[in-house]
């Protein structure tokens, strides 16, 4: 399929822009190949610079659960840009959207909006270590947090290990104070308490894993953590970045009913505009600038525009059904692709949750990064580009999650399917 206007496009940008992307996961690094440049989005498709229409399984990694130009969102941002693009100053929206954050997360008495997923996760470790007085912090292998110095460990490997560094620039004094874990694995994490339990600020996890795939937490994983935070008085904070108004309206938390301390949020709470937060138990964010010492800024957090944004977008999904609507959506897809792969003898397993799915070109289960990394990478890149050309467009990594919207109709889903028979078949020739 030419896409001569991207190419183009990606020589120019690569001239100013490092990789030509401003996001290295958006350069198709692990699938190869020239990323489509995009120019529009509408509903569930969006259209590229030459032309070429794809329905979109990414919604820009979340946030687009509605779908692209949503024409409510749309309103919204317009007036509330009429009126101004920031101030600097506090607003009613940043009070509207407040509400319906506390009001939807029960365990959040009180939120703080930043401008990134980064952001949040990077300040509710501050203040876990800030509350507790404490310095280590642990989090699981494969699991993505945002690129905070103290979150980008390598992947350590056994059982529990001290962080080392995930990137060229993170000195080694930055992650020694972070703790490694394979995720699904309580005895790992019992046994990093047994040896700097005193010193464990918080546990940060995905509550769904989206950054390594999609892997869901195993039954009593979540409860676990819960439990060994209490013992040893640590605090646990759930990173619903991505699973946080996805995999169910009062997210993860919600759906597997295990409270966490604090919470991050970010995509889906800001419409599509730069938005995210964290916040959790009053006691704890009522120790955050300028009521308590523990300080974290920022110039436009709590943008009017991206608060309308994500008003609207809340609003819509608490509208009955919605949650209903999704899932039936995304478990169409995915039983439709489990089928097509057994039709043509490929390894597959799949993962729904909400408005959230996952696959692997492995047998399954699927239960950390360990596993995730044996799925068939060559198989993917061939499905990938199969189906990409075949007008879907799925995140260009087999170590993301795909996310459907409200406009995502059965149609689209028949659509992706028909495209899925040929790319299952392509694949299945890869050895
Ligand atoms: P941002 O700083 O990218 O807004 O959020 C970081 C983040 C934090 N926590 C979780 C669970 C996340 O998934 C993310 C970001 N997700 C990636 C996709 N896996 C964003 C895409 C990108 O990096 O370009």
């Amino acid at each position: 399929m030419a896409n001569d206007r991207s190419r183009q496009l990606m020589s120019r940008a690569r001239r100013v822009i490092p990789g030509g992307v401003d996001s290295p996961v958006r350069a198709f690094k692990s699938v190869g190949g020239t990323p489509p440049f995009i120019v529009s989005g509408k509903g569930p498709r969006i259209t590229d610079a030459d032309g070429q229409s794809y329905v979109d399984y990414v919604g820009s990694w979340g946030p687009l659960i509605l779908g692209h130009a949503h024409p409510g969102v749309l309103r919204a941002v317009k007036a509330a840009a009429a009126k101004g693009t920031s101030f600097g100053a506090p607003t009613e929206l940043e009070i509207e959207l407040a509400e319906r954050v506390c009001k939807a997360l029960p365990s959040v008495d009180c939120v703080r909006f930043v401008s990134s997923g980064t952001e949040a996760t990077m300040s509710a470790l501050r203040l876990a270590r800030g509350a507790t007085g404490r310095r280590r912090i642990l989090k699981f292998e494969g699991g993505y947090h945002g690129h905070a110095d103290a979150l980008l460990v390598g992947a350590g490997s056994g059982v529990a290990t001290l962080g080392i560094p995930g990137s060229p620039g993170v000195p080694r004094e930055f992650t020694r104070l972070t703790v490694s874990a394979p995720y699904n694995d309580l005895n790992a994490v019992e046994s990093a308490f047994k040896r700097w339990g005193d010193d464990l600020a918080c546990i940060i996890v995905e509550p769904v894993a989206g950054n390594m795939g999609c892997i869901p937490p195993e039954p009593g994983f979540l409860s676990g953590l819960r439990e060994i935070c209490d013992r040893h008085g640590s605090l646990l904070i759930f990173d619903e970045v991505m699973t946080g108004f996805r995999v169910a309206w009062g997210g993860a938390q919600r759906r597997f009913k295990v409270r966490p301390d604090l919470t991050c949020l970010g995509k889906v709470v800001g419409g599509g505009l730069p938005a995210a937060a964290f916040g959790g138990r009053r006691d704890l964010m009522k120790q955050m600038a300028p009521d308590g010492p523990i300080y974290q800024a920022g110039t436009l957090s709590g943008n009017p525009l991206a608060m309308a944004a994500g008003i609207t977008t809340l609003d819509e999904l608490a509208k009955p059904r919605s949650y209903e609507t999704l899932e039936a959506r995304a478990t169409q897809l995915t039983e439709g692709l489990t089928a097509l792969a057994a039709d043509a003898g490929v390894e597959f397993t799949t993962v729904t949750l909400g408005g959230m799915f996952g696959f692997f070109f492995h047998p399954g289960p699927v239960r950390n990064f360990e596993d995730a990394k044996k799925a068939h990478e060559g198989r993917f890149r061939r499905f990938f580009h199969q189906m990409l050309s075949h007008g879907v467009y799925l995140a260009p990594s087999p170590f993301e999650a795909g996310f459907v919207s409200l406009a995502h109709r059965p149609s689209e889903v028949a659509e992706t399917l028909e495209a899925a028979r040929i790319a299952f078949r392509s694949a299945a020739r890869v050895r």
